[in-house]
């Protein structure tokens, strides 16, 4: 296919539009666009004002606001669906954020998307939607079936629903021709019940959304300390004397860490934010749920260096800080913690030889910093007696992600900042629940113990080959192999990599299946047949047989705790998530004897079940009793590092070479605006980064726009060559010049997935490279005088 072809068909599935839209897949504005430097203060009024729009959107303006003050509140209320971040453990403050807020109203919307809705717009139609407006469109209210007659959705019974996916599922010729995706809010006891239902019937198809997120982080913690996730807590965050943050832009996507790094700096620890952006998390904030700061407009600092990297240079930096480390020990006997090193470490010499043998030239190139930056860092990291090192998606999405992650482990490892209060690694995870979906079995490749006792628990055989995760279950929906897409969540083809294809891959499928609460973009690339399953939200009380259920989910700090939702459901007609999950798996195996039924009308039953299976839950029904619900034992935490040697293990990897491909390329990360979730578009405005109105754009470096003859606000096109030498296109994005080091530009998912190729995923985690995307940039003036010659993919 050539790039025009691929813009056309991508046209007709309404995934990116003929004509230059500002709004991107937000939105539509046609008022005029800005851009200019954010002064003020993050969180504070800027962002009350902002969530009073939203509400008013979602014509929820009263109630809205009451149900904030059940959110995140122990036992008597609802986990924020916002993000990760752990609630506040001493229970008494309201913690509750602009980002959440927004996220919890947009759920709580009084507007129905029904049979009624769906009978007057054929899917045709609905294509050519934005995104915005489908999802403002209001809340799934019952199921739908698609109907080729008529192109549109028709109503259809949960029985008939269940039974088409019973009858398709047995129809294959091999479970391995279904993948069930997983977007990380579905809760612990759903996911539980899910990988069991996948499993009983037979795979381990399970991409998940950590596939695009924090795979490599799982990966490489494992490797070098023996379990996949973070050490610290929020004391710990209290505690600390330096916090070093990459790649996370914490003021729109977790905000509630504002309220950390502001404690961290009043307790004198020192902040560094390592990012190619300075974003808005690195200056001051208005603590987000002190509405007395936000009344005298107090601001706290939340910074106190940035470091702005080259896009994949934080790997030099780190190595930068080791060497700064070493050099110190050979007079200071305190630089490394020798004791810690000898007795709970393996690999260091390896370390030191290829920390010595990489020449500060070679690390401020890779890095983009100057040799006194890196020093400067070094020294904070030297004089810090306790150090936690964190970071998101500006790492995580990175082809050598997977080093660079074990290289924030080894510099921990120099310092014994491991298994000790205020030290540790942090990764900052991004749905509400995805590190739970993992600790509860949502995994295409679990280890082999945990399906040795699910199987021995729970009566069944699971399969032991890995199955598919989010990039090969594309490529084999692409190639006919898998017929079948499931999907609890989420919005598969927007957040996926290579829009076209992924579009192509579904359209292949005999039955695609979404369980939603909002209308969707993947609910209008559809297969042969395909079902909209609407479900219960977080924030609505799930009442079964046994009574009002809650569900468990787990933060970014291993705290496992009860949700309950408390609103009246958006419609009678909704089911809950594991109702859906326990009616599909009967009707998918009829002859089983889990009992199915059982676990859909009593979650408490499915608890005893994981308390059997899960290590650390033991009691789990028990526990969830407490109010502020329990830890998740984290062996590295106690320094029992449970690697193949017992000991947490050093990496020595040579530097990566992480530069644009060529002279005239530049690398291209894609991230969230502020006012969006994921896939998600609140408004075309971007306001930490003092954009309105626009969101089809690209953040250029000044000198590389001079370099190109690129002025503020001209249309470019951009075109990325894919590893494969594939080339895919956006044209006519506006170029807006941006404090960002040279060689190294920004833009918005999930608009600019469309640049990220198939072949495109990390060699180490399978991630597809959403941060590092090689590109052309040029004005597209320049195309219409001599035309853009046509490439081949694939
Ligand atoms: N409001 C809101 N909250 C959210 C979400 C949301 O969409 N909206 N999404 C949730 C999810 S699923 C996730 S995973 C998290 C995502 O949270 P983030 O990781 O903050 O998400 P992004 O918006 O992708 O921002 C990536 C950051 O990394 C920086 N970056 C890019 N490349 C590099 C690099 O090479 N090195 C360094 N050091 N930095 C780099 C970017 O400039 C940006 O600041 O947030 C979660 N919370
Ligand atoms: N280019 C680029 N692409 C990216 C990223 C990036 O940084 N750059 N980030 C990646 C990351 S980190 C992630 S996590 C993925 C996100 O990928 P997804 O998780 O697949 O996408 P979301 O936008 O979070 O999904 C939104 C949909 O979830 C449904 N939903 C909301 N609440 C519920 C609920 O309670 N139950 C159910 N069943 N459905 C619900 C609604 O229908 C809504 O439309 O995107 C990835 N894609
Ligand atoms: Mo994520």
């Amino acid at each position: 296919m050539t790039i025009d072809d691929d813009r056309k068909h991508g046209a007709a599935l309404g995934l990116m539009s003929s004509e230059p839209r500002q709004g991107g897949y937000g939105p539509v504005t046609t008022r005029p666009w800005s851009q200019e430097d954010y002064e003020h203060a993050a969180a504070g009024w800027g962002a009350a004002l902002s969530v009073g729009e939203v509400l008013l959107e979602s014509k929820r303006p009263v109630s809205g606001a009451l149900a904030m003050f059940t959110m995140n509140h122990p036992i008597k209320g609802f986990d924020c669906p916002g993000c990760a971040w752990p609630d506040d453990q001493k229970g008494l403050k309201l913690d509750i954020c602009e980002n959440g807020m927004k996220h919890v109203t947009w759920e709580m919307t009084h507007k129905r998307v029904g049979s009624g809705f769906f009978s007057q717009h054929t899917v045709t139609e609905l294509s050519q939607w934005t995104d915005h407006e489908l999802e403002n469109a209001g809340r799934l209210t019952e199921p739908m079936v698609y109907d080729p007659e008529t192109d549109r959705y028709a109503p259809i019974s949960w029985d008939d629903a269940f039974r088409l996916i019973g009858e398709e599922l047995r129809a294959l010729d091999s479970p391995d021709e279904a993948t069930f995706y997983t977007s990380g809010r579905l809760s612990n006891e759903a996911s539980f019940l899910y990988q069991l239902m996948i499993r009983e019937y037979g795979t381990n198809n399970m991409p998940d959304c950590s596939n695009m997120c924090h795979e490599a982080s799982g990966r490489a913690l494992t490797a070098s300390i023996g379990s996949g996730k973070g050490t610290t807590t929020v004391e710990d965050w209290e505690q600390t004397d330096a916090l070093f943050l990459l790649g996370v832009n914490a003021a729109s996507n977790a905000p509630r860490m504002l309220t950390a790094l502001s404690d961290a700096v009043k307790n004198g620890a020192q902040v560094v934010h390592v990012n190619p952006l300075i974003e808005a998390a690195s200056r001051r904030t208005i603590v987000p749920h002190d509405f007395v700061d936000m009344a005298l407009f107090k601001t706290h600092e939340t910074g106190t260096l940035d470091l702005q990297v080259r896009i994949g240079g934080d790997m030099a930096l780190m190595r930068g800080i080791a060497k700064v480390v070493f050099e110190a020990a050979e007079t200071d006997p305190n630089a490394l913690d020798t004791e810690f090193i000898a007795e709970h470490t393996q690999g260091i010499e390896q370390y030191r030889a290829v920390v010595e043998a990489t020449p500060w030239a070679e690390l401020v190139q890779q890095s983009g910093l100057t040799e006194e930056q890196i020093r400067a860092a070094g020294a904070i990291y030297l004089k810090a007696d306790k150090t936690i090192i964190s970071w998101c998606l500006g790492v995580s999405q990175q082809e050598h992600a997977v080093d660079m992650v074990r290289e924030f482990t080894n510099v921990l490892l120099l310092r014994g900042n491991i298994g000790r209060p205020g030290a540790g690694p942090a990764p900052v995870r991004g749905h509400s629940n995805v590190q739970g979906n993992r600790t509860c079995g949502i995994n295409h490749h679990s280890p082999a113990w945990l399906l040795d006792k699910l199987d021995e628990v729970c009566g069944i055989t699971s399969p032991r080959e890995p199955g598919l995760d989010t990039v090969a279950s594309i490529h084999k929906m692409h190639e006919g192999a898998v017929k079948v897409f499931v999907s609890l969540g989420g919005n598969f083809v927007l957040a996926a990599p290579d829009t076209t294809y992924t579009a192509e891959a579904l359209s292949q499928c005999a039955l695609t299946v979404q369980v939603s609460t909002k209308l969707n973009r993947s609910h209008l690339v559809h297969g042969e047949k395909a079902l909209i399953l609407p479900c219960l939200g977080r924030t609505e009380r799930d009442e079964q047989a046994s009574g009002l259920q809650g569900q468990t989910v787990e933060d970014a700090m291993s705290m496992v705790h009860l949700s309950v939702g408390k609103k009246k459901p958006a419609s009678e007609h909704l089911l809950s998530e594991p109702d859906i999950i326990a009616r599909m798996a009967r009707a998918t195996m009829p002859g089983s004897a889990t009992p199915w039924e059982s676990y859909g009308r009593d979650y408490a039953l499915i608890r005893d079940v994981m308390a059997k299976v899960l290590p650390g839950f033991e009691g789990f029904n028990e526990l969830v009793s407490h109010p502020n619900g329990f830890r998740i034992p984290q062996p590295a935490r106690e320094r029992d590092f449970r690697t193949p040697s017992g000991k947490a293990d050093f990496s020595a990897p040579a530097l990566h070479d992480v530069r644009p491909a060529a002279e005239d390329m530049l690398v291209l990360q894609t991230m969230r605006s502020h006012d969006q979730w994921n896939t998600t578009i609140y408004s075309a405005s971007d306001r930490y980064r003092g954009v309105k109105n626009l969101r089809e754009l690209i953040f250029l470096n000044e000198a590389d726009m001079r370099d190109r003859g690129i002025w503020q606000g001209d249309l470019v096109d951009i075109v990325s060559t894919s590893k494969d030498g594939s080339q895919r296109e956006l044209r006519e994005y506006r170029a807006v010049a941006y404090d960002t080091p040279r060689g190294s530009a920004a833009g918005y998912m999930p608009e600019m997935n469309v640049l990220v190729g198939n072949a495109d995923f990390s060699a180490q985690s399978d991630q597809p490279l959403m941060k590092s995307i090689h590109v052309r940039v040029t004005r597209s003036s320049d195309r219409l005088v001599t035309p853009h010659p046509r490439s081949r993919r694939g």
